[in-house]
């Protein structure tokens, strides 16, 4: 990592996490594409005041229910979240006895080992995606992400998905999964067609999503009701009323 980025720079958070995104790709873990994406995430992120909103909070406790009450949760790795967030992927997975899958789109064996290291290194036992012997396809895919494993994904009940693209979400849900994803852009594809969209991202939603998971097991908390569309729309209002206060500042 550089030590460009003074402490004190307003954005600092922000652009260590930029770092951290190139670091990963320098080590062969994102795709270029992945870059991009990550641009696109840091434009949404500014929209939404860099912080965890309140309809992200309530996403993120619809979210821990769907996953604490799962039959065989099931948490899909992209080369973006392993180089973001490998720890908390871990973590959460401990909390709700989840699998973790890698699956990519831009796919490729030497990226896929990268990743499987990675997760490794960071506590992980055992990671699917990655045996050619129990792989199969989801129906309604044309690209590499229709490749799935017989253990994981396959049998799932529930996936949390993020940074993703639209069509595998909706094939996702016509096999009968529940979708939980992470995506900061509210008007995405899969941010509209996942039952649980957290506008947030996935590096600070992460950390309270599994604080949430562990809440909801210790308390043995109900289980709560939950309209995405009208979340979704909460959080685009969220946006226009930061907007809103800024150019009042400005
Ligand atoms: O590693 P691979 O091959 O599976 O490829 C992964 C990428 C991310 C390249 C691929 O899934 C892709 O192209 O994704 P998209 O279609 O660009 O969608 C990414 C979405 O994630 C966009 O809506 C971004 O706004 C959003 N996003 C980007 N960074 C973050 C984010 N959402 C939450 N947290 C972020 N840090």
């Amino acid at each position: 990592m550089t030590n460009l980025i003074p402490k004190s720079h307003p954005r600092a958070q922000s652009l260590y996490v930029r770092e951290r995104l190139v670091h990963a790709f320098d080590n062969g873990l994102v795709a270029k594409e992945g870059l991009m994406a990550h641009g696109r995430g840091e434009a949404f992120d500014y929209l939404i005041g860099e912080k965890t909103s309140k309809s992200a909070k309530n996403a993120i406790k619809a979210a821990a229910f769907a996953l604490v009450s799962a039959k065989y949760p099931v948490i899909s790795v992209n080369g973006n979240i392993a180089g973001l967030c490998p720890k908390e992927i871990v973590k959460l997975a401990k909390a709700v006895n989840a699998k973790i899958e890698i699956n990519l789109f831009y796919s490729s064996n030497k990226r896929k080992q990268n990743i499987l290291r990675t997760m490794q290194k960071n506590g992980a036992k055992e990671i699917l995606g990655v045996d050619k012997k129990n792989s199969t396809r989801i129906s309604g895919l044309d690209s590499a992400r229709r490749i799935i494993d017989k253990n994981g994904i396959y049998v799932a009940d529930v996936v949390l998905v993020s940074l993703e693209d639209g069509d595998r979400t909706i094939a996702l849900k016509k096999a009968g999964k529940k979708v939980i994803t992470f995506d900061l852009n509210p008007l995405s594809r899969t941010a509209q067609t996942a039952d649980i969209t957290i506008v947030d991202n996935v590096v600070r939603g992460i950390k309270e999503l599994i604080d949430t998971c562990v809440k909801v097991q210790k308390k043995k908390l109900q289980s709560m009701k939950f309209d995405n569309k009208k979340n979704l729309a909460k959080s685009i209002s969220e946006i226009r009323n930061y907007l809103e206060r800024r150019a009042k500042i400005a």
